[in-house]
């Protein structure tokens, strides 16, 4: 683990036994800006914490992206070279599952809890099978809880098709198509309407419907 704290406590040697100096480093960083402050200007892994009104501070690992922009991100999911298996069930999208450090999805349950505690901008950076790549911004993503089935709102280009939509996996059909599985048809798993504009975590593969596309 690459955590930020690099002293945990310190103890001057010139004064002898009395005094002791000892002090504590931040152990936690809350966002990916403060990891950023404290001296983690590198990309990885950090432990952060979630401050919610009326709910106590809830500590995970997140995977902080220094090196895209000025600014600092938190990874939610990431695909680079088919090593993790993308269709599976409901209950592992909620919990989340892969490595951090190559392909994962962070966990419905915390991205819900991350997006009501203020973390609604997103940001998708995509590259194609040559290495084009591109992105875009979202201002105002949010996820709802386990009763909505996580539904997702959020405005713009390829997320539009699916915004209000509920989440879905091949296990778990919450889409707005009256026959398919959305999530079955597309080998993926993701905020389906009737289907998608977009298949993040569908197969690695490439291609307009069964592969992964923005
Ligand atoms: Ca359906």
């Amino acid at each position: 683990m690459d955590f930020i704290p690099r002293n945990i406590f310190l103890v001057s040697p010139n004064y002898g036994h009395i005094p002791w100096i000892m002090v504590l480093h931040k152990a936690v960083c809350i966002d990916c800006s403060d990891a950023y402050r404290s001296g983690g200007t590198q990309s990885g892994l950090f432990l952060l914490g979630l401050t919610r009104q009326n709910a106590p501070l809830r500590l995970f690992t997140g995977f902080c992206e220094m090196d895209t922009t000025d600014d600092q991100w938190l990874v939610f999911q990431r695909r680079m070279d088919g090593s993790e298996d993308f269709n599976i069930g409901w209950q592992s999208y909620v919990q989340g599952f892969g490595d951090m450090q190559t392909e994962f999805w962070l966990g419905n349950e915390v991205l819900h809890a991350l997006t009501a505690s203020g973390y609604t901008v997103l940001r998708v950076d995509m590259s194609d099978f040559e290495n084009e790549s591109r992105f875009a911004e979202y201002q105002t993503f949010t996820v709802g809880d386990a009763a909505d089935h996580y539904r997702m709102k959020c405005g713009g280009d390829s997320l539009s098709f699916s915004n209000g939509t509920q989440f879905s996996t091949l296990d778990a059909d919450h889409d707005t198509h009256v026959t398919h599985n959305c999530a079955a048809t597309h080998t993926g798993a993701f905020w389906y309407a009737a289907c998608h504009h977009a298949n993040p975590n569908g197969l690695y593969l490439g291609g307009p419907n069964a592969g992964e596309c923005w």
